[in-house]
């Protein structure tokens, strides 16, 4: 890790004189949800609002943020090389940092071309696997790999087509949707029959450690899976395995929450995503493969530290405050969202409590989840089971900071693969036990459906 501090000082130097992040007057007659992620709040609305540290980090932390975000953008490279080697044989992409552009979300495949994009697809056979989880595919794994290291076939790649589906509101304004088809082509082997395949898309990760720091209890106190007060939403924690206790816990990341931890989400990212081994995850990930031992070490491909930089960038990544919270627009569609029921899913405020980083602790939060698991319906379902989650049940996003979703990064798009060109055509998604607020949202006057968007547009 020593060669990153080189870089710490220089990265210091520019951030000290950025102002970005400083905000003169807060006064009390303002909502407390304008400082989304409280006092590590940031406020920022450029393409770099994800990109700063927690507002409240002491020196010690921010030094080792900056340490962390070097890791975070590190590009790793085939063995043997003096530094950061061990990228594959099977990869997708050699950075963190290339899938979560600028810490947002990844860039959206187009015309059927999915090389350079942010999106993956994970893969498995149909059943229950080891400790609850997932069959890997023989030969593949769980996850495809679409590139690999020289000399080595990768797994193969990955195939595009479009349905559409037109949406019709009350006023007769039209949207047309698009849904994206993949099919795995050009496999070194052929693909085994009745494999399940589902495309995610790199998600934003700032703000994680405060969603971490929420209390367990919490969560599962906001889960009402038999639907007992019968408003038609259940929400359901997913229970996933902890590689650390060897147990099940509650899963908070990804979009169907599957990992647990920020640490086992940057294991599990570093050996799916770029074929780096840990000791949370020892063997190289290539399955059936003969040419595969190319890229086997005697070591691990990171160590500790490293899993615990990548995990520390993001923990202490800042939300950026709201903006535009005092327009008419707005405040109407922060009322509508309440009325539609948008908020019994996307939960406004959650409470961190005691927590390994000293500045998350003890956090009023806005971030617009309650982190369970809901059935979102038959058109965003992936039919791939995964723990607890069902094909069509997906953990509700966060929605703090959305609204700079595409200053970040124009490239991209919302909902689980990026299917949504717009946060209309997100909401317009919606099903199974959103249909309800869906169907809320498309009975509204064009005004309203607009003071909707505009008050996500100012989170
Ligand atoms: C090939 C693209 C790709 C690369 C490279 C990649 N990620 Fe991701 N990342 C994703 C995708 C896709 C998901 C969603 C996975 C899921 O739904 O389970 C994700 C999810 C995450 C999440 C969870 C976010 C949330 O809101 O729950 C974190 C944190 C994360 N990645 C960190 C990392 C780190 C750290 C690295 C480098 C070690 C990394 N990622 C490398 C694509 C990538
Ligand atoms: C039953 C729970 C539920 C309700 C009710 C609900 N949502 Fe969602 N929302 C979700 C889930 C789950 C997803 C992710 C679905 C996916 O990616 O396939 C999501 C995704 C979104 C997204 C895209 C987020 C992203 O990161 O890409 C937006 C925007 C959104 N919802 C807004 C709304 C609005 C506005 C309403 C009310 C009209 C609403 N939601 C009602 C659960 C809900
Ligand atoms: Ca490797
Ligand atoms: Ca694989
Ligand atoms: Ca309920």
């Amino acid at each position: 890790m020593k060669h990153y501090s080189i870089l710490v000082t220089i990265i210091l130097g520019i951030i000290l004189t950025n102002s970005a992040c400083k905000k003169e007057d807060n006064t009390n007659s303002e909502p407390e949800n304008i400082l989304a992620g409280g006092e590590t709040t940031i406020f920022s609305s450029g393409p770099d609002a994800y990109t700063f540290p927690s507002a409240n980090l002491n020196a010690e932390e921010i030094n080792k943020h900056f340490v962390a975000d070097a890791a975070f953008a590190q590009h790793f490279v085939s063995a043997p090389a003096e530094n950061f080697d061990g990228l594959g044989p099977l990869f997708n992409q050699n950075s963190c940092e290339s899938c979560h552009t600028r810490n947002g979300r990844g860039i959206v495949p187009e015309n059927g071309q999915d090389f350079n994009s942010g999106l993956l697809l994970r893969m498995s056979m149909a059943g229950v696997g080891e400790y609850q989880g997932i069959v890997p595919v023989p030969g593949f794994g769980g996850q495809l790999q679409n590139k690999a290291i020289f000399s080595v076939q990768p797994e193969g790649k990955i195939s595009i087509t479009e349905t559409e589906k037109i949406i019709t509101y009350l006023d007769g304004e039209e949207v047309t949707l698009r849904k994206p088809v993949f099919t795995v082509t050009e496999t070194y082997i052929p693909l085994p029959a009745g494999v399940l395949l589902s495309p995610r898309i790199a998600p934003p990760v700032y703000g994680l450690g405060l969603l971490e720091a929420v209390p367990e209890a919490s969560i599962l106190a906001l889960a009402d899976e038999n639907d007992v007060d019968n408003d038609g939403i259940s929400g359901k924690p997913n229970m996933v395995w902890d590689i650390p206790s060897q147990s099940m816990l509650l899963g908070r990341f990804g979009w169907k929450a599957e990992q647990p931890s920020a640490l086992q989400q940057s294991a599990g990212a570093a050996h799916d995503d770029m074929g780096l081994t840990s000791h949370y995850f020892p063997e190289e990930h290539c399955v059936g493969q003969d040419n595969c031992q190319e890229g086997l070490q005697t070591e691990y491909d990171v160590d500790a530290e490293t899993l615990e930089m990548f995990a520390f960038y993001f923990q202490t990544l800042a939300v950026p405050a709201r903006r535009n919270y005092t327009a008419t627009d707005v405040i109407r569609g922060e009322e509508l969202f309440v009325e539609a029921k948008c908020a019994t899913c996307h939960v406004p405020k959650l409470t961190t409590d005691n927590f390994s980083i000293t500045a998350l602790e003890h956090q009023p939060i806005y971030p617009y989840t309650d982190l369970l698991l809901h059935d979102m319906g038959e058109d965003l379902s992936d039919e791939r089971p995964v723990f607890s989650a069902s094909g069509s049940e997906w953990r509700t996003p966060p929605l703090w900071g959305i609204g700079l979703t595409l200053v970040v990064n124009p490239k991209t798009g919302f909902l689980h693969d990026g299917r949504a060109k717009t946060l209309e055509e997100a909401i317009l998604w919606h099903g199974g036990e959103a249909e309800t607020a869906k169907n809320f949202f498309t009975n509204l006057s064009k005004t309203d459906r607009e003071a909707v968007l505009a008050f996500l547009n100012s989170l």
